[in-house]
């Protein structure tokens, strides 16, 4: 099957035994690769209601048909389990020379069982599969385990890893890769702790298997200079994620005390420019000539790599402006392992809880000190971070009393660095994200601001909401590739139907390639509902304080706004209407059907009727 190597190896860490599986072309068909992938094997393997953090539970690293093929921005994997933090299907997407290397191993994906007896890691070179002691590297953090994978198998290998974080099970724990990047908010990081799995680490030699390998060696390379020139001329990574904070911040829509606020006088410390004027190196994914990770010296003089969302929420959200004390915090949290944005979403629900009055504790905004402090104690689930390591959502029903309304997150997930006090789509985006507050799903916030009347609640940004969880969290997530080349610089959303289609052999349009989205949209959907059989609408509602009124900014271009009730259930509505779900926001028997779900609807009215 060309586009596939058509293999998945299963890892049982229980039984220390690792095998071979072949896929069939429907299979194939049906998911095509990594989030569908992902989904479709959890759906069929996963008993509901295991625990997160149990044996039971699987992770899976899988990879599409254009994952590491010589093309733009194609050096990305999705890691993937039920989520701990969330309850429901959890996944991420990182930079990581591990897709490289697995596919030319000659698999598409791993699928990892079991729990060991005693912390281990991986090694995988094409055929051979090892599972070796991780005696000397457990309990370090991710740098110091990278290094020492370095150094055993060369820096030619793929590595992912996790440190203290994911070892002691921190809900948002992710996992990290050689690269600078991290990926699996959801508390994939802790399903691989839970496993006592340390690391993978992956070294390949086979060909990637193409229908036709040299029209897809011509067209990428060329796209690949193409891009690179086109990102030289707009010159977007010079700033690169971060060139969106001053904008926020003129829109009122920075995340800045726990979201309380939406702009602050101090933002321009930790903007682009800045983080462009300390740069120390740049960093960049397998396959990428638009290289856009930007790394500064921290505070105590370590080197760190920033993106928009960890200074939002580490700088701006907890009311930190200085950058190499963001760039400290967030060392911190690629050391440990833990999620930046739950990390930082986490910490401003804290100290807003001790601000309000809600709880007793010793934590400030602006105090950074003893913010690194609570992440070390977060990520070794000491003291205080026992209870930080769950997360806002079950902090806030320990806490008790309207606590939970405070809590910056859906469905579990803390939200991605938009404060959406004001931005109906956004909020709606957030909302119906199928693994929680990601904006991963549908960034509509730049077109919602200059393209339409902010305090629109009209049918038009449901459909585009729709429109982009269908590239971003459809497209990108199962062909397997980075998303930044068509947001950043305007690369045409063709370009992956026609590389799909040089790999595959087949002929597909982007209209094929849509009804996998939704498909897979419509089973996530169906997999919470399998979780939670009395699943309602409740759970795809934004957090409470964004409409409430006395939540609103008292100065500003949104003094005196907030969001509606009322008119955000309309649009909710209308979300659910354009997808074909109910009103409880699950798809009905019909629209299951006609994305070639019967046996998924089946098995889920097992639990619960569907319309
Ligand atoms: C993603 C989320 C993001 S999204 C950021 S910054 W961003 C944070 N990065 C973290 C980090 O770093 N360290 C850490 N300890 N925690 C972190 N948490 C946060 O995780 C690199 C880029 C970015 S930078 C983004 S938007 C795009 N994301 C893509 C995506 O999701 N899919 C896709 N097909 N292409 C994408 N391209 C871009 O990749 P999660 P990454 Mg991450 C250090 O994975 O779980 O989805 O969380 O993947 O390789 O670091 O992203 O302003
Ligand atoms: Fe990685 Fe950035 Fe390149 Fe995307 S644009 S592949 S995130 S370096």
């Amino acid at each position: 099957m060309n586009g596939w190597t058509g293999k998945l190896l299963r890892i049982d860490l229980t039984t220390g035994s690792a095998k071979q599986e072949s896929f069939s072309e429907e299979f194939a068909r049906s998911w095509v690769g990594g989030r569908g992938f992902a989904l479709k094997i959890l759906w069929d393997e996963l008993k509901p209601g295991i625990d997160p953090l149990g044996p039971e539970n699987k992770l899976i690293v899988a990879l599409g048909p254009i994952a590491g093929i010589p093309a733009p921005n194609t050096g990305k994997a999705v890691v993937a389990a039920k989520s701990p933090l969330t309850g429901g299907y959890g996944d991420g997407n990182l930079g990581t020379r591990v897709t490289v290397e697995l596919r030319k191993a000659g698999y598409d994906g791993l699928i990892i069982e079991g729990k060991a007896s005693s912390p281990v890691y991986i090694h995988i070179v094409d055929d051979r599969v090892e599972i070796l002691p991780a005696d000397e590297i457990w309990g370090k953090g991710t740098y110091e385990t990278n290094d020492w994978i370095y150094k055993k198998y060369g820096k030619g290998a793929g590595v992912l890893n996790i440190g203290q974080g994911g070892e002691n099970k921190v809900r948002y724990a992710v996992i990290r890769s050689l690269e600078g990047r991290a990926g699996g908010r959801p508390g994939i990081g802790a399903v691989m702790g839970s496993k006592n799995l340390k690391a993978i680490v992956v070294k390949g030699s086979k060909d990637i298997p193409m229908a036709d390998p040299q029209a897809m060696k011509k067209l990428g390379s060329e796209d690949l200079k193409k891009v690179g020139e086109i990102d030289k001329k707009t010159g977007w990574s010079i700033q690169g994620t971060n060139a969106v904070l001053s904008w926020l911040n003129e829109v009122a829509a920075l995340p800045v005390r726990n979201m309380r606020k939406t702009s602050h006088p101090d933002a321009w410390k930790i903007d682009g420019q800045r983080l462009n004027a300390a740069r120390i190196a740049t960093y960049g994914c397998p396959n990428c000539t638009m290289r856009c990770g930007i790394a500064i010296h921290d505070h105590e003089g370590r080197e760190s790599e920033l993106d928009y969302e960890n200074i939002g929420m580490l700088g701006s959200n907890l009311e930190i402006f200085d950058l190499d004390q963001v760039a400290s915090l967030n060392y911190l949290c690629d050391d440990y392992g833990l999620d930046t944005i739950s990390a930082g979403g986490v910490l401003g629900f804290y100290a807003d809880a001790i601000d309000r009055g809600a709880v007793v504790g010793d934590f400030k905004f602006g105090d950074v000190e003893r913010a690194k402090e609570l992440l070390r104690l977060t990520a070794y689930r000491e003291g205080v971070g026992d209870f930080l390591a769950e997360g806002s959502r079950i902090m806030a029903q320990r806490i008790g009393g309207n606590s939970l309304d405070y809590a910056i997150q859906v469905k579990g997930l803390e939200c991605s660095a938009y404060n959406c006090k004001y931005i109906p789509g956004m909020a709606l985006a957030f909302a119906s994200s199928p693994i929680g507050a990601h904006h991963k799903e549908s960034w509509v916030i730049m077109f919602e601001i200059t393209q339409t009347p902010r305090d629109s609640y009209g049918p038009e940004k449901a459909q585009k909401v729709i429109d982009l969880q269908r590239i971003r969290g459809g497209i990108f997530e199962f062909i397997v590739s980075c998303r930044f080349p068509w947001i950043e610089l305007g690369w045409d959303i063709q370009h992956y139907a026609d590389y799909f289609n040089t790999i595959t052999g087949w002929n597909w349009t982007l209209a094929d390639l849509y009804r996998v989205s939704d498909r897979i949209y419509s089973l996530m959907k169906l997999f919470w509902l399998r979780e939670s059989p009395n699943w309602d609408r409740s759970m795809d509602y934004p957090p409470q304080v964004w409409f409430d009124p006395a939540n609103a900014d008292t100065e500003g271009p949104i003094a005196g706004l907030i969001l509606d009730r009322n008119k955000f259930d309309k649009l909710l509505d209308s979300y659910y209407e354009i997808r074909g779900w109910d009103k409880r926001g699950i798809p009905t028997k019909k629209t299951a059907l006609e994305l070639g779900l019967a046996k998924e609807a089946a098995e889920v009215e097992k639990y619960a009727k569907l319309e």
